[in-house]
């Protein structure tokens, strides 16, 4: 019955059936069309493998109707991984690099549980026995996968292995705002986390808490982490045009906003892995000066609190 109402109203909605449109039904319609996007392939089954998205989102929205946005839960859903469940994943990362932190929201969120090894940024030696000389790198159960993108993309499908990221209907969107954040939105985060030399220290502190090193380790490369990526902060603001480091974070913030069109998530009803990626990048500068001043000054902050809860906490377990 709730299915049914849940629908109808969604339906009235699109329809602009309803002859008294009043400030209500006006201010729900938005978040009433990204139900609808949700349910629509319920409605109508495709003989096509569904979105991603609204495959998996319609376990929330058929059972929803539009007058109950407000009460949406924000519990996380569990399990995502049912399928696919590996005994061993070991995650070499460093704690701040954007990249990782896709990684690591995509498994959080899936409850997928990893060990961390803290790669030191100046001597690289945790990652010494592999040809690829950057992070992430990615073990599953034996097998090395690395490049953040092609990660998820490899995680993805083996939890839906009948699905292939390419042939999702609402593909393109994803594909988009994935690489939004590959190709824009990391290269605005580097001026901003090091813009100045005491945002700089504040971005290097996590090695005095993280890792297995030792005292002069982490002296070394927090001031000379510091010291370096100031400087290379400063030269990659000018490859990339950026004149205000922050107004490019903040402009960048709201074209987000923007994307997800009133919706709860670029997903519809829950996250996609462009919410994913963004949250994942934005994840480990929250907590600084920029993040902070990122929640302040623009609009994000609705959506990343909504992510904070469905990505649920870390499935990091103890090395
Ligand atoms: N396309 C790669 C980029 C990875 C990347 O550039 N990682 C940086 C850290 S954020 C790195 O390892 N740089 C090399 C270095 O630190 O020496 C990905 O998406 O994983």
């Amino acid at each position: 019955m709730k299915r049914i109402s849940g629908l109808a109203a969604t339906i009235r909605a699109i329809e602009g059936g309803a002859t008294a449109v009043n400030a209500t039904k006006q201010r729900l319609l938005p978040a009433a069309l990204c139900r609808t996007y949700s349910v629509m392939p319920r409605l109508f089954p495709l003989d096509r493998q569904l979105p991603y998205h609204s495959n998996r989102s319609m376990l929330f929205s058929v059972s929803a109707s539009a007058s109950s946005v407000a009460e949406d839960v924000h519990a996380k859903v569990q399990p995502h991984a049912n399928n696919f469940q590996p005994k061993d994943v070991v995650l070499y990362q460093y704690e701040a690099c954007p990249f990782c932190n896709k990684v690591k929201a995509f498994l959080d969120y899936h409850d997928i549980a990893y060990k961390i090894v803290e790669v030191n940024p100046i001597s690289k030696k945790e990652i010494k026995w592999s040809d690829y000389k950057k992070v992430p790198v990615l073990m599953v159960d034996g097998e090395q996968m690395v490049d953040s993108s092609d990660i998820i993309d490899k995680l993805f499908q083996r939890i839906h292995p009948e699905m292939s990221v390419d042939s999702l209907l609402d593909g393109d969107e994803d594909r988009k705002w994935r690489g939004w954040v590959d190709n824009h939105l990391v290269h605005v985060l580097s001026p901003n986390i090091y813009r100045t030399t005491s945002e700089a220290l504040e971005s290097f502190d996590y090695i005095t808490t993280h890792g297995n090193f030792s005292f002069t380790e982490r002296i070394i490369a927090k001031y000379g982490g510091a010291a370096a990526m100031y400087f290379v902060s400063k030269k990659l603001k000018k490859k990339h045009n950026i004149v205000d480091e922050r107004a490019a974070l903040y402009e960048a913030a709201e074209t987000w906003v923007g994307a997800l069109k009133g919706c709860e998530f670029l997903g519809g009803f829950k996250p996609n892995l462009a919410d994913l990626a963004v949250f994942g990048v934005l994840r480990p500068i929250r907590h600084l000066k920029s993040g902070r001043d990122m929640l302040e000054h623009t609009r994000i902050g609705d959506w990343y609190t909504r992510m904070e809860s469905r990505v649920g906490v870390s499935s990091k377990i103890k090395a």
